[in-house]
């Protein structure tokens, strides 16, 4: 039975999951959790427009898993600046080995040590895609366009699974600022096997309603018995009834 109400409550995860999407206009999409252009998963940058320099505001800063925190003691790093406020601004990324993997969201995060009101934080943005080998001849696929709030903290954004092998983040603008534009982090996940998670769910569900129907033609069956056994008693009854009125 807990299967039975795993199976339900999926169901029903899903089904909300898609009513959500529909007033949110999002698309039903699930996404792994691991961020395959972290440094730590193998994740590299392949190549950048520019960096406001190599200590403080490194290109590097982007995949290193963290962000400015002011509280103390201060942790994290500032982020990623631009060398001035020139647009677009592009990073390449690429994941473990450059395989080509199957993706469907970014999280960019615009946290970095400056106040939003600076206003230099990444504002539009595109992410581009492509298989191609080599990322300076490639065909680049637009994949998504966004837009982040000025504020510091992450922000998700979803598009159709999309296979790549480098994944590229074209800045196009900032809250304001004629200095630079800063980005905290960035990060992509792979799109999970939806259909094979939903395949799942209606195998659970098949059987449920196998033992539903089993259940019901026990409960049929008792029933019936008990009917069978009831009518046939009566009929006894009444036989015995006729009997002994026509020995009268
Ligand atoms: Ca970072």
């Amino acid at each position: 039975m807990r299967l039975v109400f795993l199976a339900i409550a999926t169901l029903t995860s899903f089904v909300c999951a898609q009513t959500q999407t529909k007033q949110a206009s999002k698309p039903l999409v699930l996404s792994g959790t691991v961020n395959l252009v972290a440094a730590t998963n193998g994740g590299t940058i392949v190549k950048f427009t520019s960096q406001l320099d190599e200590e403080s505001w490194s290109v590097r800063n982007l995949i290193d898993g963290t962000v400015w925190d002011g509280r103390l003691p201060q942790t994290g790093t500032n982020g990623w600046a631009s060398k001035d406020a020139k647009f677009p601004q592009e990073i390449v990324f690429a994941f473990r080995n450059r395989e080509i993997r199957l993706i469907n969201k970014v999280v960019l995060d615009p946290t970095i040590p400056d106040p939003t009101f600076i206003g230099r934080a990444t504002r539009d943005f595109e992410i581009w895609v492509t298989t191609d080998h080599d990322p300076d001849k490639a065909t680049w696929k637009l994949v998504l366009i966004g837009t982040l709030r000025n504020e510091k903290r992450r922000q998700e954004f979803f598009f159709i699974p999309s296979e790549a092998r480098f994944v590229k983040l074209r800045i196009l603008s900032n809250h304001g600022s004629d200095r630079y534009v800063a980005l905290g982090e960035f990060e992509v996940y792979e799109a999970t096997h939806g259909i094979a998670v939903l395949d799942q769910l209606i195998a659970r569900l098949e059987q449920l309603l196998v033992d539903l129907k089993r259940y019901r033609d026990l409960l049929a069956e008792q029933g019936l018995r008990a009917v069978t056994e009831g009518s046939e008693k009566g009929q006894t009854e009444e036989s015995e009834n006729q009997r002994s009125e026509s020995q009268n």
